[in-house]
């Protein structure tokens, strides 16, 4: 029965842990046809990957901005020249770094968390 119980914690713990990775990330296959293997030059393989995301809203209610931490966590809206506005904005994640991005509009991002932090890995 101990036997049983501890089946049961370990396959709980996998499905916490591989659910979120499996519904929210994106997936690329290293070397592509190649995989993984010795003399592929894979530095030059990632140099074409990119994440992207992309914003849909209403943009006469909302807009977009990708700041920095310190603006992220004080929800300074910056000048309005730096906005997206277009209401579906595709921006490019560059890796590996951590970006941020809050509504500017009002106090969407202090009042109302309209705010996003992306640890992009390597
Ligand atoms: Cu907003």
């Amino acid at each position: 029965m101990a036997f049983f119980n501890h089946i049961m914690v370990v396959m709980t713990i996998l499905v916490v842990i591989l659910l979120p990775t499996a519904t929210t990330a994106t997936e690329y296959v290293v070397g592509d046809d190649i995989g993984w293997t010795t003399q592929y030059d894979y530095q030059a393989w990632a140099k074409d990957k990119n994440f992207k995301v992309v914003f849909n809203y209403h943009k006469d209610m909302h807009n977009v901005f990708k700041v920095n931490g310190t603006v992220f966590a004080n929800c300074i809206i910056p000048p309005p020249s730096q906005a997206y506005t277009s209401g579906h904005d595709v921006i490019e994640l560059s890796t590996p770094v951590k970006t941020w991005f809050i509504c500017g509009v009002g106090v969407h991002c202090s009042a109302f968390n309209q705010k996003l932090a992306i640890d992009v890995k390597a």
